[in-house]
């Protein structure tokens, strides 16, 4: 019998197992940000009620996005803002946990967990997620290991420093090179603790360490990254990149947002994280039909 996980990523028919769920990459997919932090970058606390995690706001919001088309929910409890301060793995396993097991009770949806930390990894995968999508690439001790243990695939997104300084001085000599150079190795170096090809995605962390330019440059070029040949993750959702452009309010930032969602579509990124999932849906369904007609 063959199975998905041996067809893996490449032409039509591509597609990822995530803990039994198929994710059909044979088009762009989008993933729904689902954020269970107080402090998140863009839409912070909205799950909150009087300072605790609400589990029915959770549910909620999760499905008006699967009612909107998300194949995927990204569930994080550690804000990667600019500056934000770390949380602990006890406090993130509080906000993490919880709302993985509501989530996966209630649809069935792929769950994805945005986290870097071992703990978090193993424990949201017996509570049910389907992907691990680390903005630190599993870097961090005994993530690789754990990612490894868990049988999940992985989302190896490029990231220069730590949240708290990446902002402060972002350089490159080359920033498309660079994130191609180090992509690469992290897809190596994953390989060769074990991890199969088929289960690893790539993205190049728009916004992580990275000015305006740094971040149009990598969307221009994206192409580099896809020639890697692992499925591309862009996450370009309200992101600040925009309004270096055009400056607007993270409230006002939606049809700039589909635009960058559809040229990262078009140029082949296969899963778009966002917060607005049923407008990016629309939008990457006219990606899609028009890929149809190509030849
Ligand atoms: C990304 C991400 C964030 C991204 C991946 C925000 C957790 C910042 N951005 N994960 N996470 N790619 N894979 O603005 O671009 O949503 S948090």
């Amino acid at each position: 019998m063959t199975t998905h996980a041996e067809i893996g990523a490449g032409a039509d028919g591509a597609g990822i197992d995530c803990a039994g769920q198929w994710l059909d990459l044979s088009r762009p997919q989008v993933m729904g940000i689902l954020n269970v932090t107080p402090d998140s970058f863009s839409d912070g606390g909205a799950l909150f009620d009087d300072g605790r995690l609400s589990l029915d706001k959770v549910l909620e919001q999760a499905e008006f996005m699967v009612a909107s088309g998300a194949t995927i929910l990204d569930v994080g409890g550690e804000s990667t803002r600019p500056g934000a301060t770390p949380v602990s793995p006890v406090e993130e396993l509080d906000r993490v946990i919880p709302a993985i097991e509501a989530l996966r009770a209630r649809f069935d949806t792929i769950l994805s967990v945005d986290t870097s930390t071992p703990t978090v990894m193993e424990a949201a995968t017996v509570a049910g997620a389907g992907l691990i999508n680390d903005v630190r690439a599993l870097r961090r001790e005994g993530a690789l290991q754990a990612a490894l243990a868990s049988g999940l695939p992985v989302c190896l997104m490029h990231m220069a420093e730590e949240p708290a300084t990446m902002q402060d001085h972002p350089r490159y000599e080359d920033v498309v090179d660079e994130v191609v150079v180090f992509l690469r190795q992290r897809l190596e170096d994953c390989m060769e603790a074990g991890i199969p090809r088929a289960r690893i995605l790539l993205d190049p962390g728009f916004g992580f360490g990275k000015t305006a330019a740094h971040n149009y440059a990598l969307l221009a070029q994206l192409q580099d990254i896809i020639g890697i040949g692992q499925p591309v993750l862009a996450g370009l959702s309200r992101k600040s990149m925009i309004a270096a452009e055009i400056h607007r309010n993270m409230d006002r930032r939606l049809p700039a947002s589909l635009a960058l969602a559809t040229l990262a579509a078009s140029k082949g990124a296969r899963i778009l994280r966002v917060h607005d999932v049923r407008e990016t849906v629309d939008a990457l369904a006219m990606v899609a039909a028009t890929e149809r007609y190509a030849r």
